[in-house]
């Protein structure tokens, strides 16, 4: 009889823990990678690559008459070409999208990342464009905010070579910083403009050579805290976990008969016990 017992809980116990661990909800913490769809350097920090600008375009001003946004040309052209029959002064600008950086992070540094195509004698500024969003200016105002808006860098001159780089300095950082709760952030190009034809080009968006890379803007930053989501699955009901909960049902369901034959044979024991004393 003590043997009966003993047998029924070595069965019955594990069966249950098993079965109840089998068919219980399963939980899993997914934790997003380290710095969601950007860079993750692996030191806390995480650097977004924005290679598509929203636009970039060259504003031709001819003879000081008409201003166009060029945004459809090969290059992004600053400075001065001269016409038998006129003039054009060229100043450009790209713009981009910044709003897949978080707010609350830190920009710990600002890079402007191009292919260099021509460098001119005369030398050319990176300027800030906070004021206004170059994409809703139009063309003459905005040729006027490129001159008159401070420049990051103030004596610059392209590379002439894919994947140059430039560190655009720490009041780029403070800029990029407060421009994430607007999302946008935009360069401006300007050339001396002297009174001999000069220009220094940069590949444009829209190159169809080899834009290696297009205007590039380079953020990386600190602070981000990825998001834990809890998600409770239940098990699938594919074929082979169909299977092992036919098997299980068959295990709790013969584990409850025995129980119940358990109990019929101790009570036969107990009965005849009290009958033969
Ligand atoms: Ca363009
Ligand atoms: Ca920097
Ligand atoms: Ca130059
Ligand atoms: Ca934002």
């Amino acid at each position: 009889m003590k043997n009966v017992k003993i047998k029924t809980k070595v069965i019955i116990f594990p069966t249950i823990i098993a079965t109840t661990l089998t068919l219980l909800p399963i939980t899993v913490i997914h934790a997003s990678s380290g710095c969601g769809s950007h860079i993750d350097n692996g030191d806390g920090t995480c650097t977004a690559v924005f290679d598509n600008p929203s636009e970039d375009a060259t504003i031709e001003n001819l003879d000081g008459l008409t201003f166009t946004k060029e945004t459809s040309t090969e290059y992004l052209t600053t400075g001065i070409i001269y016409f038998i029959e006129g003039y054009q002064i060229d100043r450009a600008y790209a713009e981009w999208d910044i709003s897949s950086i978080p707010d609350g992070v830190t920009i710990i540094d600002t890079l402007f990342r191009y292919h260099g195509q021509t460098d001119g004698d005369d030398n050319s500024q990176i300027i800030s464009l906070m004021n206004y969003q170059p994409t809703t200016r139009p063309a003459q105002d905005l040729y006027d905010d490129i001159e008159t808006e401070p420049a990051y860098l103030s004596l610059w001159n392209p590379v002439v070579a894919p994947n140059q780089e430039v560190d655009l300095g720490t009041d780029a950082d403070n800029d990029v910083q407060s421009q994430l709760a607007n999302d946008w952030f935009a360069l401006g190009f300007l050339n001396e403009e002297s009174t001999q034809a000069e220009y220094d080009e940069i590949r444009s968006e829209d190159n169809t050579g080899n834009p290696t890379p297009p205007p590039t803007l380079v953020v990386t930053y600190e602070g981000y805290t990825p998001s834990t989501t809890m998600i409770t699955q239940l098990p699938e009901t594919s074929e082979s976990s169909q299977l092992f909960e036919n098997i299980f049902t068959g295990i709790i369901l013969l584990t409850i008969g025995m129980y119940l034959l358990t109990i019929l044979i101790e009570q036969y024991f107990s009965y005849k016990k009290r009958i033969s004393s």
